[in-house]
């Protein structure tokens, strides 16, 4: 009998990436979809067949994070192994913009979930995506032990989440544990992070049809990683016997200003030709320096980033490079994004 994945968020940019993961090692997955006023499965169309097709082993279903009725309803009808919980309004920025909103889907959604296992009377282990933001203002590095101050909404909503989770595997004996990662990257990154509007800018202005890069506080220390390796360490965090909480990170850190003249180099232009500071993307309250000790991780899961920074920004700009080069000539767009 092949194992069942639940994942939320499976349209997101780890979403997809996981649900490849699990399907590769013989999965049956179902992920849960909100409705949206235009397409929102472009990560998952690559790998999603026609429910009726024998051979379908990927399953997409509506549902939100808050609303409980439907999240009892998919746990009671696909009683799924491992239930992965990666939907969140996820950015950082614009959680001091919808604060009620992300508490909402990002801290009380996860209790919504885990609430919902455990009246469906499944029996599944659950992943929470915590995150390294919940750290904040607190000097790295930064490792499980290393008290929580987050500095956005969005970190607050996660400290709920995450203590939500202990919560739950404390007072009922439920397999939950909290990957606490820290950023990860790929050219499925949303257009509007920092890494991604870096190399999308980057292919735009070479090809001539962008002039200006207008960007925030280019002093963020960030420990980047690779997403396809992080969800490799999402399904590694549900294999131990016991429950968990872990880091994952890479251990190497840089500031936004050195993955902007990465990325520009990369093409062989000079960044500071085009690169412009607009405060308007500055942040009510900062996140200085994040850089993980992913020890725990690497002694007790086995999990080791293999991608690092140089090669991320080269796989990154040069999969925008494509992705620009296949729209201007009309070719249908298969780029891994
Ligand atoms: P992402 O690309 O922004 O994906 C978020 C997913 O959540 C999308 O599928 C989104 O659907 C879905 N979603 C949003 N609101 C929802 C709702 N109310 N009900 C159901 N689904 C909803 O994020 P990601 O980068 O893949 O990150 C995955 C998870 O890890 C998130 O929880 C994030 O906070 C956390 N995390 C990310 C990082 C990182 O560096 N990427 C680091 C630490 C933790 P649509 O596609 O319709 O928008
Ligand atoms: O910002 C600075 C910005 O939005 C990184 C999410 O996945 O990782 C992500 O959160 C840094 C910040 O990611 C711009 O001020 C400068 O210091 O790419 P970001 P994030 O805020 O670190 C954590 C771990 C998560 O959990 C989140 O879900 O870059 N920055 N100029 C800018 N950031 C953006 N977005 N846009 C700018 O123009």
């Amino acid at each position: 009998m092949s194992a069942t994945a639940l994942i939320t968020g499976i349209t997101g940019q780890d979403g997809s990436y996981l649900a490849e993961f699990l399907l590769a090692r013989g999965y049956t997955v179902h992920g849960l979809k909100r409705r949206s006023s235009s397409f929102n499965t472009d990560r998952v169309d690559r790998i999603d067949v026609h429910p009726r097709d024998p051979d379908a082993r990927l399953f997409l279903h509506y549902g939100d994070l808050t609303d409980t009725g439907s999240l009892v309803r998919l746990l009671r009808r696909t009683e799924p192994d491992e239930v992965y919980n990666l939907a969140a309004q996820s950015h950082v920025r614009v959680s001091f913009d919808t604060p009620g909103h992300t508490a909402e889907v990002t801290g009380l959604g996860a209790q919504r979930l885990l609430e919902a296992v455990r009246v469906a009377g499944v029996s599944s282990r659950i992943y929470q995506a915590s995150s390294s933001e919940m750290f904040g203002a607190a000097p790295p590095p930064q490792h499980e032990g290393t008290p929580f101050h987050p500095r956005s909404p969005y970190g607050c909503a996660k400290v709920f989440a995450y203590w939500t989770a202990v919560n739950y595997r404390e007072a009922w004996d439920m397999y939950v544990s909290n990957g606490i990662l820290f950023n990860h990257e790929s050219p499925r990154r949303g257009e509007n992070f920092v890494t991604r509007k870096i190399t999308r800018a980057v292919a735009r202005i070479e090809a001539g049809i962008q002039d200006e890069l207008f960007l925030g506080n280019l002093d963020a220390v960030r420990d980047w990683g690779y997403a396809p390796e992080y969800v490799a360490a999402m399904w590694l965090t549900l294999q131990p016997e016991r429950p968990d909480d872990y880091v994952v990170a890479t251990g190497e850190a840089h500031t936004v200003r050195e993955f902007v003249a990465a990325a520009f180099d990369h093409v062989g232009l000079d960044w500071q030709r085009y690169v412009r500071v607009d405060p308007r993307y500055y942040r009510p309250a900062e996140v200085d320096v994040l850089i993980g000790d992913a020890g725990k991780a690497r002694r007790q899961l086995g999990w080791q980033p293999k991608t690092l920074f140089t090669d991320l920004v080269r796989i990154m700009v040069d999969a925008d490079r494509q992705l620009l080069d296949d729209e201007r000539c009309g070719r249908l767009v298969r780029i891994d994004r």
